[in-house]
């Protein structure tokens, strides 16, 4: 009796270890579980945006995916496209009108996706401190959506861990300034998993046998400056100074003036201006200082000269924080790709004293100067209130530019 209740609980075992077996593909009946240990890497930001220096890949040509050299998808993705459609959000590219898609193969949610591209000449990054680029995805658990980026050199590699969210664009920045092979990636690797737990699922269950979830790479990049709102203590994203002494402390860029013309210079960058026709800086101007002078060059116009400046007003000696809009709609230079912008602190005393907080700076597109061609210096009602009077002036040689013209009143 004891051999028969021992053989048939041996059978039970072996029946119900064979169906276990049969419910999953040779090999990998063992491997693979999220990890919770795995996490956005300390030498990784996610930051509000980013300004490149270098621009690797845009993703904006059809080109730019399924070609020798080019964009080729890898383990755990069924193929890479360039695409301009997005799922559930966010509706838009990050820059341009398309972006790269890794299309998910049948994998658990924990197995990367990815897609590498190698380059015949290799990638000199010496010149920024962050690879940059902004990253999408389709969304399913509330978190833990993670991007590995590879940066390989021959046969060394540089690997990074994000956290990014489904349907928006992450902003992410990665410092490569620590790794010495920077001046010379022959290949860029992206991987993405969601690191979620299975343990509550149960064959059958959505997503228990895969979980098909793409995501997009857009305006892959080399950046100096990540956002330009110096919240990291002691990046001052690029930005270097003359005649003053720079560091980032407390969420601002701090220039300490140690000249009589101290000078603050953008590190290099590639910024669209034609649709961007100011240039703001939020800071504290708690310096002698009561005038900036902004001067630029562009890709169209690389020479420093002064045709491409222009001198503006501040306060000086203000302890509140105030926006400062540099409108340049009125200036023909200011159009085309900006490569660098600097700005030179003036006053009429020779001041080198005080401090200037910058919190922010940013491209913002402001309405339009609007010039009139003369002033306006009397408009009222008539004392026998029987007619309405407006007096002006045309400013000199105004007057041919008008001749037959004539002047109308609205009521608004
Ligand atoms: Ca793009
Ligand atoms: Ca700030």
């Amino acid at each position: 009796m004891m051999k028969l209740k021992r053989l048939k609980t041996l059978l039970v075992y072996s029946v119900l270890l064979a169906l276990t077996l049969q419910a999953y593909p040779a090999g990998i009946v063992f491997a693979g579980t999220h990890d919770p240990d795995l996490k956005a890497s300390p030498h990784v930001l996610n930051v509000t945006g980013y300004t490149p220096s270098i621009v690797i890949d845009d993703f904006n040509e059809p080109d730019a995916v399924n070609q020798p050299g080019k964009w080729t998808s890898g383990a755990g993705a069924e193929k890479v496209t360039y695409a301009d459609r997005y799922a559930n959000g966010p509706n838009s590219p990050y820059e341009g009108s398309h972006v790269l898609e890794v299309w998910s193969d049948e994998v658990k949610a924990y197995e990367w996706r990815t897609v590498s591209r190698t380059f015949d000449q290799p990638l000199d990054l010496s010149g920024v401190n962050y690879l940059t680029f902004a990253a999408n995805c389709y969304g399913w658990q509330t978190e833990d959506y993670l991007i590995k980026v590879t940066l390989f050199s021959g046969e060394d590699s540089y690997e990074s861990i994000a956290q990014i969210n489904p349907n928006s664009w992450s902003k992410v920045a990665v410092s490569v300034k620590d790794w010495a092979l920077r001046d010379h990636v022959t290949k860029i690797e992206f991987a993405f998993m969601l690191n979620f737990d299975h343990g509550g699922l149960k064959p059958g269950d959505p997503g228990y046998e895969f979980w098909g979830g793409n995501y997009q790479i857009d305006y892959l990049s080399g950046s100096n400056a990540i956002g330009m709102d110096f919240n990291v203590d002691g990046e001052t994203e690029g930005f270097t100074a003359q005649g003053a002494e720079v560091d980032a402390a407390g969420g601002e860029l701090r220039l300490t003036p140690a000249g009589v013309a101290p000078v603050l210079q953008s590190p290099m960058i590639i910024q669209d201006i034609d649709h961007y026709n100011t240039l703001s800086v939020k800071w504290k101007n708690e310096s002698p200082f009561s005038k900036v002078k902004v001067e630029w060059i562009t890709e169209e116009s690389p020479d420093w000269d002064e045709t491409k400046s222009e001198v503006f007003d501040i306060e000086a000696d203000n302890s509140q924080s105030v926006e400062q809009e540099f409108n340049l709609s009125l200036h023909p230079e200011w159009s085309g790709s900006l490569k660098q912008f600097r700005l030179t602190f003036l006053s009429g005393g020779g001041a080198s004293t005080g401090e200037i907080g910058i919190d922010q700076i940013r491209f913002k597109q402001l309405a339009p100067i609007e010039v009139f061609p003369g002033e306006l210096t009397k408009h009222e009602i008539a004392a026998s209130r029987d007619r309405i009077v407006i007096e002006g002036a045309l400013k000199p040689g105004e007057a041919e530019n008008f001749e037959g013209g004539v002047l109308q009143l609205f009521e608004l």
